[in-house]
């Protein structure tokens, strides 16, 4: 790993390229994977790099949902493997989720060492190689595990395609994404919109799941209800256009 000096003005930004080179390099992200940190990275600049309330807001309705879920699984793929691996094993253990890895760009070789990375950061049982079970979908994504994503009732799925989160969702499931492009296919799709970093949402849901694990399901249930994902996303849509006005304006740009 490129040593990056902690007073580096972009150090969290490198440190996460660093990360998911390594990723590459160890054999669990894919070639895609770096194309699709550096398309997040566009996005995350234009929320500043920080989780804003809107995001906090999709976090913590997010983890009630895996709270009040009786199958909730996560999703992990080579990036989030690679970025936040330690965090989101935690998150499945706090929230009694299943962790299954499904991959776009599969290969028997990826899935193997992406399962050893998770276990090597605490996980127990991590459900995706037995594959013995299909969602109507034509790519590797369709191949899941009968006792994980096909029986779940709550989805968690980081950076992911459209196709699946639309037919996760047209099963009846309750799925939650991470994206940091409010108005991609799986944005708009899903229940719950997360326009954050996986680098930073997963912490935060972790925070939240052990702040809220000894809530009343009454009380879980208010958040649930409350929830609209439309004022969310139009919310960090807004958000997106004032941070680009503002600063339009701080670099001197006059409107016309
Ligand atoms: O490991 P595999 O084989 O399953 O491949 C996974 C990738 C990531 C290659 C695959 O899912 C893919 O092609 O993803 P996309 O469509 O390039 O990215 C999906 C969405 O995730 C895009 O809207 C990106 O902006 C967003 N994204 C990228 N990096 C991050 C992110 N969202 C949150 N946090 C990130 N770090």
């Amino acid at each position: 790993m490129t040593e990056i000096p902690k007073e580096h003005p972009r150090y969290e930004s490198l440190m996460m390229r660093e990360k998911i080179v390594e990723g590459f390099n160890l054999g669990i992200t894919s070639q895609q994977g770096l194309i699709a940190q550096g398309r997040g990275e566009s996005f995350d600049y234009l929320i500043s790099e920080h989780t804003t309330e809107c995001a906090a807001c999709a976090e913590r309705a997010a983890v009630a949902f895996l709270l009040l879920a009786e199958r909730p699984v996560i999703s992990v793929n080579g990036n989030t493997a690679a970025l936040v691996p330690e965090k989101i094993v935690a998150l499945a253990d706090v929230t009694g989720a299943k962790l299954e890895v499904n991959l776009f760009h599969r290969s028997e070789v990826r899935m193997h060492k992406i399962i050893l990375h998770l276990k090597a950061h605490g996980a127990g049982e991590v459900l995706g190689k037995n594959a013995d079970a299909r969602l109507p979908l034509e790519h590797d994504r369709g191949k899941v595990d009968k006792e994980g994503i096909y029986n779940a009732d709550v989805v968690v799925v980081p950076l992911e395609d459209g196709d699946r989160c639309e037919t996760l969702v047209k099963m009846g499931k309750v799925v939650i994404a991470i994206d940091l492009n409010p108005m991609s296919r799986t944005s708009l799709a899903s229940h719950v919109t997360i326009v954050d970093n996986v680098t930073r949402a997963i912490p935060n849901m972790l925070q939240f799941a052990k702040d809220m694990k000894q809530n009343t399901t009454e009380d879980l249930r208010k958040v649930v209800d409350c929830y609209d994902n439309n004022k969310i996303l139009s919310s960090a849509i807004y958000e997106i256009h004032e941070r680009l006005m503002n600063m339009a304006v701080e670099r001197g740009i006059e409107w016309i």
